[in-house]
């Protein structure tokens, strides 16, 4: 049996790399798909925490996952902000105008506390049932990332306005990055005392900035919130997945004091470093397209992912979530070709 150290010290005693997969619970699951009826909608069923709690476990059940991922959403925080978000089939998530833009966290505190105390109870619940060795992952989106969902009301292909704001009027533009990275301070830390042994941070948009934009508004404030978190909560690892971002990883990683890295399927891992020269470990990248194909490519590209990063300071995953055409199948084939340490 594997155990609970593996991912939280992010070794595996070297016989094998762990394996998570980020959206690992959603709609690729019959199961899910199921439990996601029973909501009048996603945001209902996120703030549900018998729910969302049956849907983290979900995939743990049915492939032994090394991490269990809270379900939830990033959208949860612009929700506390007082925005409605509503999510449209096919579009994807809308939200009302953003009023609170320069109104310090202190103002909101109360708002925050009522509304996503429902995530608390969900990793309680979770914890009450996840089995010894899984450990369990807590998230939040990072401020950048937030932020363009919050100012642009919804999912976008470039963020235009929130990168307009950003340089348009980038006194309001700070205080809401400073509010957001508090509140998600707040947050991170409500969920390590409910339970999560570990923290991702999602910064999906972050490859849309220049280099020094993604120090402003990227490194900067994660950096800032890592560090807070820390003098906490020494212990717990923090991830950070700068989606399309933070070229040259390595000063970067140094400067956030992150315990480990995500990276996209873009980043050819031929240039990273290897794990003997590295304080932090790499989680990623098989991109979740291979996922949905031939499974004799998919073995191939396992394999040689496997075979370059090695076993130690090394989590498998995806580059970014499973897609909902993934075929259970492969996904069983991705777990156990991880599992058995074959090369
Ligand atoms: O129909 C459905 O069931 C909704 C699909 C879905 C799911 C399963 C959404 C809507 N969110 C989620 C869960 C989710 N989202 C998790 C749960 C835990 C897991 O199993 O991994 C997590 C960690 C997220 C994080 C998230 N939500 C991110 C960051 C990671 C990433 O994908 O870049 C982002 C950007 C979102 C916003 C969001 N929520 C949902 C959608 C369709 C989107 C993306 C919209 C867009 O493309 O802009």
């Amino acid at each position: 049996m594997m155990k609970k150290e593996l991912l939280l010290t992010f070794t595996n005693e070297n016989t094998r790399p762990s394996v998570w997969l980020m959206r690992q619970a959603g709609r690729y699951l019959p199961e899910y798909r199921k439990l996601r009826g029973q909501a009048k909608n996603f945001m209902d069923f996120c703030l549900n925490a018998e729910l969302a709690a049956e849907a983290t476990l979900q995939p743990i059940r049915r492939f032994g996952f090394d991490g269990a991922i809270l379900f939830s959403d990033i959208l949860v925080i612009p929700y506390a902000f007082g925005q409605e978000v509503t999510f449209v089939e096919g579009i994807g998530p809308k939200l009302s105008p953003l009023e609170n833009a320069e109104k310090p966290l202190s103002f909101l505190k109360q708002a925050f506390t009522e509304k996503l105390s429902p995530v608390f109870d969900t990793i309680k619940l979770v914890k009450s049932q996840l089995p010894a060795e899984t450990t369990f992952i807590g998230f939040s989106g990072c401020p950048w990332t937030l932020a363009c969902y919050m100012i642009d009301q919804g999912s976008s292909k470039d963020f235009f306005n929130t990168r307009l704001l950003a340089y348009q009027k980038p006194q309001i533009f700070k205080q809401l990055i400073k509010t957001l990275s508090e509140a998600i301070i707040w947050y991170l830390s409500e969920q390590i005392r409910a339970g999560v042994e570990i923290v991702q941070l999602f910064d999906s948009w972050i490859g849309l900035l220049s280099a020094e934009a993604m120090k402003e508004w990227g490194i900067n404030p994660t950096s800032y919130i890592i560090q807070e978190i820390k003098k906490e909560f020494p212990k717990t690892p923090v991830i950070v997945f700068p989606k399309g971002g933070y070229w040259n990883y390595s000063p970067h990683v140094q400067q956030l004091k992150a315990d480990a890295i995500s990276i996209d399927s873009s980043v050819p891992l031929t240039s990273l470093q290897a794990a003997a020269k590295r304080s932090y470990i790499i989680q990623g990248n098989l991109d979740p397209f291979s996922l949905v194909g031939d499974i004799g490519n998919l073995k191939n590209d396992v394999q040689n992912i496997i075979q370059k990063m090695g076993k130690e300071k090394f989590i498998f995953n995806l580059g970014h979530g499973i897609l909902p055409q993934t075929p259970l199948e492969n996904v069983y084939q991705l777990v156990d070709l991880v599992k058995s340490g074959k090369k």
